[in-house]
């Protein structure tokens, strides 16, 4: 890709001096958002970005990421190497100023834009003053330079040149800074690979490689590089589904300086998996690019089938539902102005991009049906389809509302509920089978806490259209007892009960369980996963005794200190299930807010969760097994 204005030399009027780090230290959240794991991933994310800016400024191709067995950081590029010069304001290096002066970069000084990032980019600073130690490594013009930074951003060694080389480009190395993220300093080796390989696909000409020292041989090094970009992320994600045609549709322009592009493939399915891009960063809450997307998609497969007479000239037509069944496509745009808006600032705000993506997009897709009119028939033929089961799940809907079933006033009768009707104060726990819901019952504090059994393996959503889901009794329970309502009519403001924590055992059938409740919410309840209302309830795992001694164990690892504790002669239980613990157990463990631990349900990246439910959910089985096998011992799904 090409990007405007990359060859505009710096020079120190570009670089404001706004605060000093002590201000970062002081308040991380303020700059990275939280000082838990999110917030440790976000320094690298940040080091990360200025590599790949380099690179779509057309002077790199190359980006490596080391994660060393102490959770040192390692990051590289083979681009120009950081400028190296005295800075005028400062009367330091420009790299040491970039370093320790808070937003210092092309970014506030107007001229060169940063492509990546963007949302979160705080500048490298903020990682600096984060940072236990930072040090800087540049090869430039044959030189090798070296600055290197201790306790949050003090200069230990100011730049100084090391030798000749014949590398180019730019290594930073820094380790979190433990007494500032106090939870954690461990980087999560899932999370930093997803992210760098998402990076790669929206990213074609970049080559990003990441060695993890702290995985075995197998998982130590991976490779992303994707030639054909989006095009193969839409073939990752839908890897596990059955595809209706086998080339992927891909399109890309540039109107007004703002680069586009589109990938998408059909699948048997009837979700519609729609994720856009803004200068790399997944806009969860869509915006203009979408629309844009949208508003094109429906016209132009309108116009194809009446033109091609799939379509009465006067029939009402396709709405944008029926032609995004079961189509999974990435948007991907690059702007130099991006505007956010949304609760989480993930909505993209732009109003011109609407029209420059519906036109580079309506153009092509419209080219490419008529030269592919056996890909064509396919998507008009699955559009017909779904626009005949919508009137069908209308009329399901319709005949579901009248009956009442979805009124509060019809609470279902297996609803033990709380006697609080604050929902700020309430919790309902969604218990897997009916002995452990007996127990939940009869443990809990019932002024606060509502228990749901839920019998079975609830309604595989992702395999049902939306007006199969209300005939499940399952999830029409449920639906009564949150009082939100669903889809496009969801109302979070009813939400009845502000903690929903599922509860199942610490088994393989508990972990399908809990997987198929998180789809369900997923697909239907998602401003409930976002507003944080979900949980994970912890069950212990063993129960460890000595005459009138009793703790639990949550872990092997917890069971091994606890042996050692209770020494010599001590009963240990194993836990099946929830149902061999009784009412005071239950509540004791699991239940009691003061002693329970809950694990909150986040939907880091939607994509990344969409993946884990297709591998358990999709049609394919070997992955599906494959999946409950590697995660027997406790699914653990990273959601
Ligand atoms: C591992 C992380 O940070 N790479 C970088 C460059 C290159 C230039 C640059 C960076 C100076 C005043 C901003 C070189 N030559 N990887 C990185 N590579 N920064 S960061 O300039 C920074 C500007 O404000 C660079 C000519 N122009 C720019």
């Amino acid at each position: 890709m090409t990007v405007e204005k990359v060859n505009h030399s710096y020079t120190s009027e570009d670089i404001q001096v706004l605060e000093g780090l002590e201000a970062v230290r002081k308040r991380p959240g303020m700059y990275i958002g939280s000082t838990a794991a999110r917030g440790l991933h976000h320094l690298v994310w940040e080091i990360v970005d200025n590599g790949i800016d380099e690179a779509l400024a057309g002077f790199a191709d190359e980006i490596r990421v080391i994660v060393d067995k102490e959770n040192v950081v390692t990051v590289s590029d083979n681009g120009r190497g950081i400028p190296v010069g005295i800075h005028e304001k400062t009367g330091v290096s420009t790299a040491e100023t970039i370093y320790t002066v808070l937003h210092a970069g092309g970014k506030f000084g107007g001229g060169a834009y940063k492509v990546s990032g963007g949302l979160h980019g705080v500048g490298a600073s903020v990682v600096n003053a984060l940072s236990s130690f930072l040090e800087v490594s540049i090869y430039k013009d044959g030189i090798e330079y070296f600055l290197r930074f201790e306790n949050g951003g003090e200069t230990a060694v100011p730049l100084k040149e090391v030798g000749p080389t014949t590398k180019q480009g730019t290594t930073v190395r820094f380790k979190a800074d433990p007494t500032i993220f106090t939870e954690t300093t461990e980087y999560s080796h899932e999370v930093l690979r997803d992210r760098l390989r998402q990076m790669a696909f929206l990213n074609k000409a970049i080559r990003i490689v990441f060695i993890d020292e702290r995985e075995p041989e197998e998982t130590r090094e991976s490779v992303f590089h994707y030639e054909n970009g989006i095009s193969e992320y839409v073939a990752f994600v839908n890897k596990n589904k059955q595809t209706l045609h086998k080339e992927i549709i891909y399109v890309e322009g540039e109107e007004e300086q703002i680069l586009v592009e589109v990938a998408m493939q059909y699948n048997e399915g009837f979700v519609p998996n729609i994720y856009s891009f803004t200068n790399n960063i997944n806009t969860q809450e869509g915006g203009t690019h979408e629309d844009g997307f949208k508003l094109a998609l429906t016209r132009v497969i309108n116009n194809y089938a009446k033109d091609n007479n799939l379509l009465k000239k006067d029939d009402d037509g396709f709405i944008g539902e029926d032609v995004r069944e079961g189509l999974t496509a990435i948007i991907s745009i690059k702007h130099p102005d991006p505007q956010y808006e949304g609760q989480t600032k993930t909505k993209l705000g732009n109003s011109e991009v609407r029209r420059i993506v519906s036109n580079i997009f309506g153009s092509q897709l419209d080219r490419f049906l008529m030269e592919h009119p056996d890909v064509a028939k396919i998507v008009v033929e699955k559009a017909i389809v779904a626009s005949k089961a919508r009137v069908a799940a209308r009329k399901a809907r319709e005949l579901t509302r009248r009956k009442g079933a979805l009124e509060v006033s019809s609470l279902p009768g297996k609803l033990a509920d709380c006697s609080n009707r604050n929902p700020s104060e309430s919790e309902i726990y969604l218990v897997e089978g009916d002995s452990a819901g007996g127990s939940a019952k009869q443990g809990r504090d019932s002024k606060f806490q509502a228990i749901l059994p839920l019998r079975g393996k609830v309604l595989n959503v992702e395999k049902a259209r939306l007006h199969r889901i209300f005939d499940n009794a399952e999830i029409r329970m449920m639906l009564t007892a949150f009082g939100t309502g669903i889809g496009e009519e969801l109302d979070i403001n009813k939400l009845r009960y502000h903690k929903i924590v599922i509860m199942t055992d610490a088994d393989v059938d508990g972990a399908h369980i809990r997987t198929l409740l998180l789809t369900f919410f997923y697909r239907f309840l998602k401003p409930v996963i976002e507003g944080g209302f979900v949980y994970i309830a912890q069950p212990p795992l063993y129960k460890i005794s000595r005459g009138n001694k009793i703790a639990y164990a949550y872990s092997d690892e917890e069971l091994d200190e606890l042996k050692v504790e209770f020494g010599e002669r001590h009963n240990v239980q194993r836990y099946k299930g929830l149902g061999e613990m009784n009412p005071e157990q239950l509540w004791e463990t699991t239940m009691d807010p003061a002693t329970r631990t809950l694990i909150q349900v986040e939907i880091e990246d939607a994509m990344e969760a969409d993946l884990i439910f297709e591998t358990l959910m999709g049609d394919e089985v070997a992955p599906r097994r494959e999946f409950i096998q590697a995660n027997a011992q406790y699914a653990d799904l990273d959601i």
